[in-house]
C-alpha cells in the first residue's frame, strides 16, 4: 500500500462520482487525493497519529474510506462503483481531453474499457459517429491517446520516488545487517523521471540481508531473487534491483551502476587506453584491483577528477574531468529564495503567511509571490484591483517579518505577444515571470514572435517554464530557442527552472545550453501548496546537471540584491 496508491482509488472515486452526477464530493475526492500523493510521509503514519482530518480536503468521510484503505487494503465504496464503471480510469487520467463523463459515453456505447479498447476503436473509426463526438473529436482523441502510448513508458517523475528511495535506504540501514546502503542509478544521477531504483549494499550478513530486503512492507512481488542480486516489484509501481557488493567493490559498484551506460562506456575505454580493466568489482592492472573502494579512487587513477553524479550524462564532464575543468555546480545551500510560489490569492491552497512561514523553516530568506494574472481565469488570476491589496498586504508584511516576500506575478502573455497587466503596475513589482498558458495552437514562427515581443517588452524578469512540456502528458512547444536565448541575454532576461516535478522546465540539456549563451536563470518551486515547497530541490538537481554555478543563478543573491536586479 501506498501513497499513490490510495490516491489513486480517491481520484477513481471522484471521477465514477461525476459520471454518477453527484455534486460536490468529486471535487472533495480530487483534493485529498492530490493531497495524499504529495505528502513527503507514508498516510498511514499520519493515521497513527490521528491526524488524518487535518489534510487538506480530508474531511470525517474521506478519512474513513483511508482508514478503511490502510486496515483492509480495499474501499468499499470504490469496489461498488467499479462494478458499474469498469473503466482504466487512472490510466485515462495521464491522457488529455478525455473526461469521465466521455469515457461513460465510450464505454457504455462502445465497451470501451482500457486504451487498447480505445485504440481499436479509433483505428475502425468508430467514434466520429457517436453523438456529441464527430470527426475532429476523433482525430484530437487520436493525437492524445498517441501521445500517451508514446510516453507512457513506465517511468516515474523523480519528486514522487526521491523521498520513497531514501526511506529504503534507511529501512535497510536500520535492519542492522548493512554497513552501506546507497542509492545509485538514476536516481542518484537526479534524473527528473527514473525507470527503476537501484540500491547498492555492503552487508555483514548478506542472506539475512537479502531475506530482510525481500520483506520489506513496500515489496510486493520477488522478480530475481539471489544471494547478491535481488530485484523486486514495489508498490508505487516500479521495480528495485538491490545488489550486495564487496567493501573493496564498493566504489566501482557505485561508479558501474550510477551510469549513465554511456558514460560507463567512454570511462571504460579510458580505462583500456590506459591498459587497465574496469568492470563494477574494481579497476585492474592485469589481475590486480588499483582501485575499487571508493569511486573517486576510480576516477582518480584514471587521471580525472571526481565528478558529482548529475554530470554521468556524456555531455562533456569526462574531458572536464581529464583536463581538471569540471563546473562548481550550484548548491542546495547556497540558494537564498524560491522565486515561483502562489497562494491561495489565485490558485494556491495556502495563505502567504504559512508559505512564508514553511519556506523560512527550510531555510529560505525570501520567496516571490507569483500568483497568475487576470486573463487565466480557469486559474483564479488577479487584475489590477485585486493586486493592489495584495502588494499593500505584502509590505506590510515584510516590515514585520525576516523572511521577506517579493511581489511579483506569473504573467500571462496574451496571444498577440502583449501583456496581461498594466505596464504601471508590473514595474512597481518585485519581480515578473512571463508564460505562455493559453491559446498555443500556433505556427513555431507565430509563437516566436509572441514570446520575443514579451522578452523585448523590458517588463518582464524570467520566462518561466519555457517549454511548457509536461511529462509523459503534452509535448515542448515548437519554439525558435536560439532566437529566444539570444533575446534573453540582450535584455537581461532570465530563464526559469520549473522544479514542479512534471513540469521539469527547462530540461537540463536545455540548461546547458542556454548557460553556454551566457544566460542567467531562477529557480522556482511552482508551489500551489506547502508540500511543493521541495521541489525547489529538484529545481537545483536540474540546474546541476545543466552545469550551472552558483554565479548562474539569481537565487543565490540576497533579498536587497534580487530587488535591484529590477530596479
Ligand atoms: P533508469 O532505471 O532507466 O531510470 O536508468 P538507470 O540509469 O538507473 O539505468 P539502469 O537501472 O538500467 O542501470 C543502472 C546503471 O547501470 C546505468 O545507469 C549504467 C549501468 N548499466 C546498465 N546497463 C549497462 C550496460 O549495458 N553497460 C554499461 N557500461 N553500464 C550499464
Ligand atoms: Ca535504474
Ligand atoms: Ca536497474
Amino acid at each position: 500500500m501506498s501513497n499513490e496508491e490510495l490516491a489513486d482509488r480517491l481520484y477513481d472515486i471522484a471521477d465514477m462520482l461525476e459520471i454518477e452526477g453527484v455534486q460536490w464530493e468529486p471535487r472533495a475526492y480530487r483534493t485529498a487525493a492530490m493531497t495524499i500523493s504529495s505528502l513527503s510521509t507514508d498516510v498511514s503514519e499520519v493515521y497513527r497519529q490521528g491526524k488524518l482530518t487535518e489534510l487538506e480536503g480530508v474531511g470525517k468521510s474521506i478519512a474513513g474510506s483511508i482508514e478503511e484503505y490502510i486496515k483492509t487494503g480495499e474501499i468499499e465504496k470504490w469496489k461498488k462503483l467499479k462494478k458499474k464503471y469498469d473503466i482504466d480510469f487512472s490510466t485515462f487520467r495521464k491522457m488529455r481531453g478525455l473526461g469521465p463523463k466521455r469515457l461513460y459515453v465510450l464505454y457504455k456505447k462502445l465497451g470501451i474499457k482500457n486504451v487498447e479498447d480505445l485504440k481499436n476503436a479509433l483505428d475502425k473509426n468508430k467514434i466520429r459517429d457517436l453523438e456529441g463526438f464527430g470527426e475532429k473529436s476523433e482525430e484530437e482523441i487520436k493525437k492524445n491517446l498517441n501521445f500517451l502510448l508514446k510516453s507512457n513508458t513506465g517511468r516515474k517523475l523523480l519528486g514522487s520516488v526521491i523521498e520513497y528511495a531514501y526511506n529504503l535506504r534507511d529501512e535497510l540501514m536500520k535492519s542492522g545487517f548493512f554497513e552501506k546502503v546507497e542509492i545509485a542509478g538514476s536516481t542518484r544521477r537526479m534524473k527528473e523521471t527514473v525507470g527503476d531504483l537501484d540500491i547498492l549494499c555492503v552487508s555483514t550478513n548478506p542472506s539475512k540481508g537479502m531475506d530482510f530486503a525481500r520483506n520489506m512492507k513496500e515489496v510486493k512481488n520477488v522478480i530475481v531473487s539471489g544471494e547478491t542480486k535481488t530485484s523486486v516489484d514495489l508498490d508505487i509501481g516500479l521495480s528495485c534491483d538491490i545488489r550486495i557488493v564487496k567493501k573493496e567493490s564498493f566504489g566501482s559498484a557505485m561508479q558501474y551502476f550510477t551510469g549513465n551506460k554511456d558514460h560507463n562506456v567512454k570511462l571504460r575505454k579510458i580505462a583500456i587506453s590506459k591498459g587497465l580493466k574496469l568492470n563494477e568489482y574494481g579497476l585492474f592492472k592485469g589481475k590486480t584491483a588499483i582501485a575499487g573502494a571508493s569511486e573517486e579512487g576510480v576516477y582518480k587513477a584514471l587521471g580525472l577528477d571526481w565528478m558529482p553524479p548529475e554530470l554521468r550524462e556524456n555531455m562533456g564532464e569526462l574531458e572536464a574531468a581529464a583536463n581538471h575543468s569540471l563546473p562548481h555546480l550550484v548548491e542546495l545551500s547556497k540558494i537564498k529564495g524560491d522565486l515561483h510560489v502562489h497562494t491561495l490569492d489565485s490558485d494556491g491552497a495556502d495563505t502567504l503567511e504559512q508559505m512564508a512561514a514553511a519556506a523560512e523553516k527550510r531555510g529560505l530568506s525570501y520567496i516571490a509571490l507569483t500568483n497568475h494574472s487576470r486573463s487565466l481565469k480557469i486559474a483564479n488570476g488577479l487584475d489590477e484591483g485585486r493586486f493592489s491589496p495584495l502588494m499593500d498586504k505584502i509590505d506590510k508584511f515584510n516590515s514585520k517579518s525576516r523572511i521577506k516576500v517579493l511581489k511579483g506575478v506569473e504573467l500571462e502573455i496574451l496571444k498577440d505577444g502583449s501583456l496581461d497587466l498594466p505596464s504601471k503596475l508590473l514595474k512597481s513589482m518585485d519581480f515578473v515571470l512571463g508564460a505562455l498558458h493559453q491559446n498555443l495552437k500556433m505556427s513555431r514562427h507565430e509563437l516566436t514572435e509572441r514570446l520575443l515581443k514579451a522578452i523585448n517588452s523590458g517588463l518582464i524578469s524570467c520566462v518561466a517554464h519555457p517549454t511548457d512540456r509536461l511529462i509523459s502528458q503534452r509535448e515542448a512547444l515548437d519554439l525558435d530557442f536560439d532566437r529566444i536565448f539570444s533575446a534573453c541575454k540582450n535584455n537581461d532576461v532570465l530563464l526559469e527552472i520549473d522544479g514542479f516535478p512534471d513540469r521539469s522546465d527547462l530540461p537540463f540539456d536545455m540548461v546547458k545550453k542556454a548557460k553556454e549563451e551566457k544566460i542567467r536563470f531562477s529557480l522556482g518551486s511552482d508551489s500551489h501548496r506547502l508540500e511543493h515547497l521541495r521541489f525547489l530541490d529538484l529545481a537545483v538537481a536540474i540546474a546541476r546537471r545543466g552545469w550551472l554555478e552558483g554565479k548562474d543563478i539569481v537565487n543565490t543573491l540576497g533579498y536587497e540584491d534580487i530587488l535591484k536586479l529590477r530596479r
